[in-house]
């Protein structure tokens, strides 16, 4: 979607939503604006059809509202909670089968350089915890491992939440869910560091709680994914519905979880990927 093309045909102005006309007159398009500037611009995300309260739909909207150049940009979801929110969203994005998300990534992302080789196209996944450190876990790390120029986000919400509360393998040790009765008998996984060992450039994990460090942290993943290799970002987004807590009480659970280190907020750069950051960062490049 480039911005020049996101645009109304001419003798169709009267009959076109009125949400779309928004998006064209006050869409992030082009624009590059941030976190900070969410409440003045048309967002790329609306009436979600999520929980209320919902953690995942709140990482969503902050990652949307981070990426460096929407226009630019196509997402790959998986099944799971977050792609009941993408038919809302107006960003170029792709629904995978189910643990196939950074296989179909590869192959679009090569596709994509193929296609344009003098532009930029970003190409992001976000999917579950179950599509990421389970059933996509092949893919995930093969895709690691060939040096794949994209960024993979994972919603953690240490839950199978969309069908009914199973335990993944981010669901904490000892955790009794609906769909696991007699607790989980194994550790959360580690994937920051499996991530980091696989090959990838950037990884970091966050919250919604810190929006400015997301925001950070998925720009910096999508620019490393740009020029030094794959990125990887882990979201914590508690699921109100499956944990059965009250969504008010979320940030209060991610600090306690903070302070029993059952949660860290970490990064992990490679010298070339900072390297590269650094330079961005001072507007060199
Ligand atoms: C190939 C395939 N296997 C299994 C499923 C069933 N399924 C749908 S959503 C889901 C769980 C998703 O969990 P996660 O990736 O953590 O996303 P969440 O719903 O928690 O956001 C499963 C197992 C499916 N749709 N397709
Ligand atoms: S089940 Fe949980 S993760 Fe899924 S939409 Fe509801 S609150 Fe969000
Ligand atoms: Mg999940």
């Amino acid at each position: 979607m480039n911005k020049n093309l996101f645009r109304i045909s001419p003798g169709f102005e009267d009959i076109i939503p009125a949400e779309y006309r928004e998006l064209v007159e006050y869409g992030p398009y082009g624009k590059g604006l941030g976190v900070s500037d969410l409440g003045t611009f048309k967002e790329l995300m609306e009436e979600h059809p999520l929980c209320a309260g919902c953690g995942l739909a709140l990482s969503l909207r902050l990652i949307l509202a981070s990426l460096p150049n929407p226009e630019d940009t196509v997402i790959v979801g998986s099944t799971g909670c977050s792609a009941l929110a993408f038919p809302q969203v107006a960003v170029h994005n792709i629904h995978s089968l189910f643990g196939n998300q950074n296989a179909l990534a590869s192959g679009l992302k090569r596709a994509l350089k193929l296609r344009f080789p003098n532009k930029t196209k970003d190409v992001v996944v976000i999917a579950g915890d179950g599509a990421t450190a389970d059933i996509g876990l092949d893919m995930v790390m093969q895709s690691w491992f060939r040096r794949e120029n994209i960024t993979t986000i994972m919603l953690d919400n240490e839950a199978y939440a969309n069908t009914g509360g199973q335990e993944s393998g981010m669901s904490a040790e000892g955790i009794v869910l609906n769909m696991a009765p007699t607790g989980k008998k194994f550790p959360k996984i580690s994937l920051p560091e499996i991530a980091r060992e696989a090959g990838c450039a950037y990884v970091s994990a966050g919250s919604p709680t810190k929006p400015k460090k997301l925001e950070k942290m998925v720009k910096r993943a999508i620019l490393v994914a740009r020029e030094t290799g794959p990125s990887y970002v882990q979201i914590f987004c508690p699921c109100p519905t499956n944990y059965k807590f009250n969504p008010r009480e979320a940030p209060e659970r991610i600090k306690a979880r903070e302070k029993d280190g059952t949660y860290m907020a970490r990064e992990y750069i490679t010298p070339e990927a900072q390297e590269y950051l650094n330079r961005l960062e001072e507007g060199a490049i």
